[in-house]
């Protein structure tokens, strides 16, 4: 199950509260990208999220749900990851909702398709910031010292540093890179071009790409050839 998420070098992100047509949907999941993630921060229900897992599976190509709402669980995804935010001050992003979903479901979890993901939330004004309570305000010695706790305290098989809406501090991702062992290195926000994924994927080993697909196609797709036609080892 992990294997698959290791090889993942590009991943689009769709959000299952913003409709998306199915000539843009065939070309995001034609693109060469490596998975299609569905997941947002607000507005996610069963229906919308339902709703975009059947437009997605007419296409090959593997689909996960980042679970954000544990009303919006819906069965049929190829994985389920497991974000816990490392830097929010409520416990309840960490392992709250966790505990509760498995005091609700603990019989029935498909644990075998369950990967948690630690995240390190660092754009102060993104929903995710706002709503999980982080704390944004990480050196990147602070930053690099959650995500050695990720790798090798918690185990965790993926570290995702978030930025979502905004291009973030690289520095920041290579210090927090060079600390895992395991842990494979996410990163999201603010990649909007081929340039800004070039520099996203030297800092890390998986480029997550959200917000572009829906306001320029074309810019979204030039992330996934920059990838993929790349000599990047990442
Ligand atoms: C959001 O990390 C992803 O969770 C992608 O961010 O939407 O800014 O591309 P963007």
């Amino acid at each position: 199950m992990n294997q698959i998420v290791q090889a993942w070098r590009h991943v689009f992100k769709l959000d299952p509260d913003r409709p998306i047509d199915d000539q843009t949907l065939e070309a995001v999941c034609s693109s060469g990208t490596d998975a299609i993630m569905v997941g947002g921060s607000s507005g996610v229900t069963y229906d919308n999220t339902n709703s975009l897992l059947g437009q997605i599976r007419k296409f090959q190509i593997p689909c996960v749900l980042e679970v954000s709402a544990l009303e919006a669980i819906v069965p049929g995804f190829d994985l389920f990851l497991i974000p816990m935010v490392l830097n929010s001050s409520d416990p309840q992003w960490l392992i709250g909702n966790q505990a509760q979903a498995a005091e609700m479901y603990g019989e029935m979890i498909p644990w075998d398709t369950l990967v948690p993901e630690g995240y390190i939330v660092l754009n102060p004004d993104s929903t995710v910031a706002m709503r999980t309570e982080a704390n944004t305000s990480l050196t990147d010695s602070e930053a690099a010292a959650y995500a050695q706790i990720a790798d090798r305290m918690f185990q965790l098989p993926i570290v995702y540093v978030e930025y979502s809406g905004t291009f973030g501090d690289m520095e920041l991702v290579s210090a927090v890179g060079r600390r895992l062992e395991h842990s494979r290195l996410f990163y999201g926000g603010g990649i909007v071009d081929g340039e800004t994924a070039r520099l996203a994927a030297s800092a890390c080993d998986t480029i997550v790409v959200g917000n572009i697909i829906y306001s320029d196609l074309n810019k979204a797709l030039e992330t996934v050839a920059v990838i993929k036609n790349s000599s990047i080892q990442i």
